[in-house]
């Protein structure tokens, strides 16, 4: 008798305290996040992607400003505008910092991120803007056909009626080569961020910068997205940090 109890006894003892160690390891265990491959857009999907590029001041800011609305799905920093071959940060020539933005055309268009543009700088400021000096942060709006070079002049016309006591200096040129810039001001206010690059999985370069998720993000971070998608994000990182599980996959 007194054998079949203990061997009841051992068996219940090692049970709890596997459970204890479980429940202990998923109340406080931080995950080392796997990486997460991006889906691409499928094919058919691609006939619906645009590009636009802006020029508006640092694009460190600029690519924060775009990388969050609906409908954007990637953005890159680069030079354009200006004459120099292979410009680089610390020799841009006369090229813009500029932004180039992947938008699907079924949830955006042009003109709504010409709103947009004119709605996140000052058009009217001289040689600059804000804190930075120079011709690399001036206002430029690239064109690809005559379409969004009627839809462009038709904006900053509006622009201009707005008040006449100043000169909207913004230019309009067609775009001729974008040149990415270097890695590092790319997703640049993600990347100040350890804690969310940790929650989307680590991504290496590459993936970052082609990630929709990191877009976002990086708008984010920046508190440049429209108010009400900056709470729809913070709510899902909140929630996800509270089940103790890091991975972020989708917005
Ligand atoms: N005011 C910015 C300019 C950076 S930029 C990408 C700074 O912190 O230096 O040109």
């Amino acid at each position: 008798m007194a054998v079949t109890e203990n061997n009841f006894r051992v068996p219940r003892f090692l049970a709890i305290l596997v459970l204890i160690v479980l429940l202990v390891d998923e109340a406080l265990c931080i995950r080392i996040s796997e990486r997460i491959p991006e889906i691409d857009l499928d094919l058919p999907n691609q006939q619906y992607l645009e590009t636009a590029v802006f020029a508006l001041g640092s694009f460190w800011r600029s690519e924060a400003v775009f990388g969050c609305l609906p409908g954007v799905i990637r953005t890159k920093v680069g030079y354009a505008g200006g004459s120099k071959t292979n410009p680089e940060y610390r020799s841009l020539g006369d090229h813009a910092e500029s932004v180039q933005v992947e938008y699907d055309t079924r949830l955006t268009s042009f003109n709504e991120l010409l709103n947009v543009f004119w709605s996140s700088h000052d058009p009217r400021q001289v040689f600059g803007q804000g804190p930075d000096v120079g011709g690399q942060y001036r206002s430029i709006i690239f064109t690809n056909g005559t379409e969004e070079s009627r839809l462009a002049t038709a904006s900053k016309q509006l622009e201009q009626a707005r008040s006449r006591n100043s000169i909207v200096t913004t230019q309009i040129t067609p775009l001729g080569t974008f040149y990415p810039s270097e890695a590092d001001h790319q997703k640049f206010e993600l990347k100040q961020n350890p804690f969310l690059l940790q929650l989307i999985g680590n991504l290496p370069e590459e993936e970052l910068q082609r990630s929709s998720l990191a877009t976002k993000l990086n708008g984010y971070v920046a508190e440049l997205c429209p108010p009400k998608i900056q709470r729809m994000i913070d709510a899902k990182i909140n929630d996800i940090v509270k089940k103790g599980w890091p991975i972020l996959r989708e917005l």
